[in-house]
């Protein structure tokens, strides 16, 4: 798989230590050749987009909506459904808000008991405010979600079924066109959160057949701070934008009244977007269509199993997932230690790992897990030996608590 060579920081050694970088579902490091993308922009096109008529707007324009192009066919979508915005958070919030003016005093919304705060908190605020109803996928002893219990809560009464492609905190990968088979089948929305699966698994909207798909930039070693909401055309074609400004309008008059607006995508970007993102995205997808989704996913798995297998030996050590392992990520506790204790005894080992509740706090809640779990995730970057040193901190752990 990909050498830790073509990302600088991963020869950045923490406290002497190689850096055994296991973070990588909260962000993931950057290729040379990403950060390279976004310094030339600055450095030889920078421009504002879509309003100038000099040369460098022009190449600024033509560079950003090439970046679309790019990102575009990688999941199988059409230019004009591909929404740049900030991450996957700005994706679901505005898409709740656009969706939300068309919903109702007892619209039902159905959620799954593993979603992120990300598509958790916009959809309950908004059923405050309209008196929807949110309900919740509960899940298996497996950790993997109850189908059975899918399907009797999605009826004919769900407006919007939003769900994780692949839970943060489990790694559990969910059956995402047969949950927007059962979505459709009551003539419901099917939302996907794909922070963790686009750029780790092939995602092709059109086979998913879902209706809006959100993800992160940062997540698929793109830059931070871009990310994107696709949407079918004909549902976009029919939304009220969520935000107002600059480069959305196609005329706005001083007497009032409704603005026009522009077609999609640009409808849904009002403002300057962050070019030099756009262009660090399309520039990470090639990086990562160059190694193959198949081999990524692939190398995850290998090491998800490895890794399973190699903690499952040590006494006092609980897996926090499904049996059969999940999406790169791990996720386990140590009776008697707090994560956080771990964690940090494990960052002077020069192994970054998240601890807490992983912004998955209904779950934690079920799951009696009041502190949450230390999670280890992997990508294309990861070797045994990363798991070797991981073992051995988690060892080093025990010791200092035992
Ligand atoms: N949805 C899922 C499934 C996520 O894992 C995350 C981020 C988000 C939404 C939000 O993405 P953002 O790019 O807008 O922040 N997840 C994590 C994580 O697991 N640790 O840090 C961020």
């Amino acid at each position: 798989m990909s050498s830790a060579a073509a990302y600088p920081i991963l020869s950045t050694p923490i406290f002497g230590k190689r850096l055994v970088y296991l973070d990588n579902a909260a962000t993931t490091q950057k290729p040379q050749v990403v950060i390279d993308a976004m310094n030339q922009f600055y450095q030889t096109s920078n421009a504002n987009i879509h309003r100038g008529i000099h040369h460098l707007a022009e190449k600024a324009t033509l560079a950003y909506e090439a970046a679309r192009e790019t990102v575009a066919r990688f999941i199988g979508a059409e230019n004009d459904e591909i929404i740049f915005t900030s991450g996957t958070t700005q994706s679901l919030n505005m898409l709740v808000q656009m969706l939300g003016k068309n919903l109702h005093a007892g619209d039902e919304i159905v959620l799954t008991l593993m979603e992120h705060h990300s598509n958790l908190i916009p959809w309950q605020e908004m059923a405050r405010e309209k008196g929807l109803v949110v309900k919740f996928i509960p899940l298996t002893a497996n950790y993997t979600l109850d189908f059975n219990k899918a399907r009797e809560l999605i009826t004919a009464k769900t407006k919007v079924l939003a769900f994780t492609h692949v839970s943060n905190t489990l790694g559990t990968i969910n059956p995402a066109a047969e949950l927007i088979d059962l979505a459709h089948a009551q003539g419901a929305l099917a939302v996907v959160d794909a922070a963790q699966s686009v750029g780790h698994l092939l995602v092709d909207v059109r086979q998913l057949d879902c209706d809006f798909l959100a993800f992160s930039g940062h997540k698929m070693c793109g830059p931070l701070g871009i990310g994107v909401l696709y949407g079918k055309k004909d549902l976009l074609m029919n939304l009220e934008p969520a935000f107002f400004g600059g480069g959305m309008v196609e005329d706005v008059s001083s007497e009032g009244g409704k603005a026009l607006w522009l077609a999609s995508p640009q409808r849904f970007e009002a403002g300057t977007p962050h070019v030099a993102g756009a262009l660090g995205l399309a520039r990470a997808v090639d990086f990562l269509e160059k190694q193959g989704l198949k081999q990524i996913e692939a190398h995850c798995a290998l090491l998800v199993e490895s890794a399973m297998m190699r903690l499952k030996k040590i006494p006092r050590l609980n897996i926090i997932g499904p049996d059969q392992g999940g999406m790169g990520i791990v996720s386990f506790t140590l009776e008697g230690i707090h994560p956080h204790d771990v964690a940090e005894i494990l960052n002077r080992e020069g192994i970054a790992v998240r601890a807490g509740r992983h912004c998955t706090n209904p779950l934690m809640k079920e799951l009696g897990l009041a502190d949450g779990t230390t999670r280890a995730s992997f990508y294309l970057y990861n070797t045994e030996e990363d798991i070797d040193v991981l073992i051995a901190g988690i060892k080093k752990v025990q010791e200092v608590f035992c």
